[in-house]
């Protein structure tokens, strides 16, 4: 099969599933090119089958704002042009469903079949923005398949934009052999000298995180016990959480590492993983944690409550929880009983429920019954 993914390049989740998906197509030999305005921040290296194009955007004065939507649609039907594709997979419906959509008008009747697969906030925060709303909705309509990452954004889709076609869950995916705790390349323990138990956060530092919410968490459990946090990522956030740290005089505590490639690495130093974020469709960070054997303290909304299981591999309280998020926190962190429970819990859900090798099949599956569609 040779497939188009479209996807941001950036440190997002979205990002993150199409980069991988095309990775694991690729070595069972479909054609995957990658096409956006920046080369996907996971594809590190050469593989063979692996194709990227680069969206040029106009930088002509008279647009205040560059027609990316227009740039990408064309470069959908230059790439199609050249190689024939069967599938257009488009990762967070904006723009890249519409752009889809507008190549597969222009392309006329030997087109490509359009998959949208939806992520999040392209559904619950964005595309509920009225300045998006009807282009939205029509381009998830017009996709020849559309898939979401939880059952919980399938509803939501559905009730928030009125869509009467099948959305097919398939959910967010783990390498659990990459991602496996193992922590031989990771020297953040050095932060952690005297054992400190190590609390983690990653994420695109965007408002729906609530990171003053992980700060005044930490401040908490670090009252009862020695304990670090480790933030790692960028975003709007990332400088009045720095100002809250040094307000709260932690910073000794608390280290920022910026945004990172190789998440597996830190991840198995941490012993907990913290999202406590007030809107998640998934939680692909959490999973990412979980396997790693991480256990996850979050909260009780969206896509989470399929991933981490109260009581189990983690706790989930309500958004704004604070005292309830740090005293699960500290019972967690002060018994190494429960602790070591938990870690095994988390891995073990990774693993059984999403492993790619289960996941992965469900999207060729999905590509094969939409391409044996009629359109
Ligand atoms: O909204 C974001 O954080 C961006 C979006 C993305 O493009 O990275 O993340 C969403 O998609 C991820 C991958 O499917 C999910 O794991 C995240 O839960 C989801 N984020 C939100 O719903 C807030």
């Amino acid at each position: 099969m040779k497939v188009a993914m479209i996807c941001y390049p950036t440190h997002g989740g979205s990002g993150v599933v199409a980069t991988e998906l095309g990775l694991e197509l690729a070595r069972l030999d479909h054609e995957v090119h990658f096409i956006s305005y920046s080369a996907p921040f996971r594809l590190r290296e050469f593989q063979q089958n692996v194709y990227y194009h680069e969206v040029e955007v106009s930088a002509y004065p008279l647009f205040k704002y560059p027609p990316y939507d227009l740039s990408l649609a064309t470069k959908i039907v230059q790439v199609n042009k050249e190689h024939h594709l069967d599938i257009i997979h488009a990762h967070y419906a904006i723009p890249h469903a519409t752009s889809a959509y507008l190549a597969r008008q222009i392309m006329g009747n030997q087109h490509p079949k359009i998959i949208t697969t939806l992520h999040g906030t392209d559904i619950t925060l964005v595309g509920n923005d009225n300045s998006f709303f009807e282009a939205v909705k029509f381009s998830i309509e017009v996709s020849d398949g559309i898939t979401a990452v939880s059952n919980y954004l399938a509803k939501r889709t559905k009730t928030d934009f009125l869509i009467e076609k099948d959305i097919q869950v398939i959910y967010n995916f783990i390498d659990s052999q990459k991602y496996n705790g193992a922590v031989s390349n990771c020297n953040i323990k050095r932060f952690a000298p005297h054992g400190e138990k190590i609390i983690l956060h990653t994420s695109n530092f965007r408002k729906v995180k609530r990171l003053p919410d992980i700060v005044h968490v930490f401040q908490r459990v670090r009252k009862r016990m020695p304990c670090k946090l480790i933030l790692v990522g960028e975003g709007p956030e990332l400088q009045s959480t720095h100002q809250l740290v040094m307000e709260l005089g932690i910073s000794d505590d608390v280290l920022f590492l910026g945004t990172q490639h190789y998440m597996e690495n830190i991840l198995g130093c941490a012993d907990l993983f913290l999202l406590p974020s007030d809107e998640e469709s998934f939680g692909l960070a959490a999973l990412e944690a979980m396997s790693c054997k991480t256990p996850v303290i979050g909260t009780q909304i969206g896509g989470i409550t399929e991933v981490v299981d109260h009581g189990i591999n983690g706790f989930l309280h309500p958004v704004g929880d604070i005292d309830g998020m740090a005293a699960s926190a500290y019972k967690l962190l002060s018994n190494d009983n429960m602790l070591k429970k938990f870690k095994d819990a988390a891995r073990l859900k990774a693993e059984t429920a999403f492993d790619m090798q289960l996941i992965i099949p469900q999207y060729l599956e999905y590509y094969k019954k939409i391409l044996q569609q009629n359109s």
